[in-house]
C-alpha cells in the first residue's frame, strides 16, 4: 500500500525543502526590530526538525486532492504553534533542557526572556497566517475553521492543557489510562489536527471521509507519543538531537516504564494498524497518508 521507502525519502525531503523555504518566507527578517527577537525566532524555526505536523497536513491534502499551494500556509502555522511549545518546553521553569534539534535550545543561544517572547509571537504569527495568508483558501468559513480547530488543539484542553497534566505529574505514577489522556492531550491534538486542518481546506467534504481522517488521526497521535518515548529509553543523544533517558532521570509515567519495551512497541503497531484500517473508505487516495504513518512509526530520531 505505501511508497517504496526510497520513493518516500526523496518525497519527505521535498516537502521539508518546501517547508524551509515556505517559513523562512513569512517569518520577519532578522534584520528587522526588534532584531534580536527576530534573529531568535529563525533561530529556533528554521534549519531543522523533522516537520512532522506540516508534512500530515501534505499528505492529508494530496488524499484529498488539493494543490500544496492551497494548504502551504497552514502547514506553516503547525510548524509555527509546534516550535513554540518546545521553545517553552525547554525553559528551566519546565523541562529545563540544554539540547533540541542537535543545537543549544533557544533559551541557553539567546536568553529566558527572549524564548518566552519567540514562543509567544511564533504563536501570533500562525493565527495571523491563518486569517491574512493570501495562499489559503479564499473562504472566510475554512478560514475561521482552521483557527478553529488550531486554537483547541493548542489550548487548556489540548496541548497546553496536556502540557499542565504532564507537569504536575512528574514523580507520581499514572496508570496506562491516566498517561494515555494526557497524550492525547499534549501530543494528540496537535497531531489530530493537523489532519483536520486539511479536511478543513475542503468545502462540504463527504462526512464519511471526515470520520475516516479523524478516525486516523487519534490513534496516530497516541502512537507517534509511544514512539517518542520508545526512542527517548532506547535512543542516544546524537541520533535524537535531544538528550536521550530525560524521562527516565525525571520520574516521568510512560508507556515503556509502565508497560516495558514490548509490550509498548505492540500498543504502537496495534494503533498503527487501528490507523490505517480508518483510511479504508479513501482507497489507493491515502496512499500518501499510509506511507506518512509508516514513516512516523519506523523512525529514528
Ligand atoms: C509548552 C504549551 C507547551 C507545551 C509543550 C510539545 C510539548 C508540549 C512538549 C515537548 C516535549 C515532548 C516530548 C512533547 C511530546 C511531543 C513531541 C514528541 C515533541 C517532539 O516533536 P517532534 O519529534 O520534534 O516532531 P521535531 O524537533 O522533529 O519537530
Amino acid at each position: 500500500m505505501s511508497a517504496a521507502p526510497e520513493a518516500l525519502t526523496a518525497q519527505l525531503d521535498l516537502w521539508r525543502a518546501r517547508m524551509e523555504a515556505a517559513l523562512s518566507r513569512r517569518l520577519p527578517p532578522a534584520e528587522r526590530l526588534p532584531e534580536r527577537l527576530h534573529a531568535a525566532m529563525r533561530y529556533s524555526v528554521l534549519g531543522g526538525g523533522k516537520r512532522v505536523r506540516p508534512i500530515l497536513l501534505l499528505a492529508t491534502a494530496r488524499s484529498l486532492g488539493l494543490a500544496e499551494d492551497e494548504v502551504e500556509a497552514a502547514a506553516c502555522a503547525l510548524e509555527l504553534v509546534h516550535v513554540y511549545s518546545l521553545v517553552h518546553d525547554d525553559l528551566p521553569a519546565m523541562d529545563d533542557d540544554d539540547l533540541r534539534r542537535g543545537r543549544p535550545t533557544c533559551h541557553k543561544a539567546y536568553d529566558e526572556a527572549t524564548a518566552l517572547l519567540v514562543g509567544d509571537a511564533l504563536q501570533s504569527l500562525a493565527f495571523e497566517l491563518l486569517a491574512r495568508d493570501p495562499q489559503l483558501p479564499d473562504s472566510p468559513a475554512v478560514r475561521v475553521r482552521l483557527v478553529g480547530l488550531l486554537a483547541e488543539a493548542i489550548g487548556s484542553v489540548g496541548m497546553a492543557g496536556g502540557q499542565a497534566i504532564d507537569l504536575e505529574s512528574e514523580g507520581r505514577r499514572l496508570d496506562i489510562e491516566q498517561v494515555e489522556r494526557m497524550h492525547s492531550l499534549k501530543t494528540g491534538a496537535l497531531i489530530r489536527a493537523s489532519v483536520m486542518m486539511g479536511a478543513a481546506c475542503v468545502p462540504d467534504l463527504d462526512a464519511r471521509l471526515e470520520r475516516a481522517l479523524a478516525g486516523f488521526a487519534a490513534p496516530i497521535g497516541l502512537a507517534f507519543q509511544i514512539q517518542d518515548d520508545l526512542l527517548d529509553e532506547l535512543g542516544d543523544t546524537a541520533t535524537l538531537g535531544k538528550t536521550a533517558q530525560s524521562d527516565r532521570e525525571r520520574g516521568k509515567s510512560t508507556h515503556p516504564a509502565i508497560l516495558g519495551i514490548p509490550a509498548s512497541q505492540e500498543r504502537v503497531r496495534r494503533l498503527s494498524a487501528q490507523a490505517l484500517e480508518s483510511l479504508a473508505p479513501f482507497g489507493a487516495k491515502a496512499d500518501p497518508l499510509r506511507a506518512v504513518a509508516d514513516w512516523l512509526l519506523a523512525r529514528r530520531n
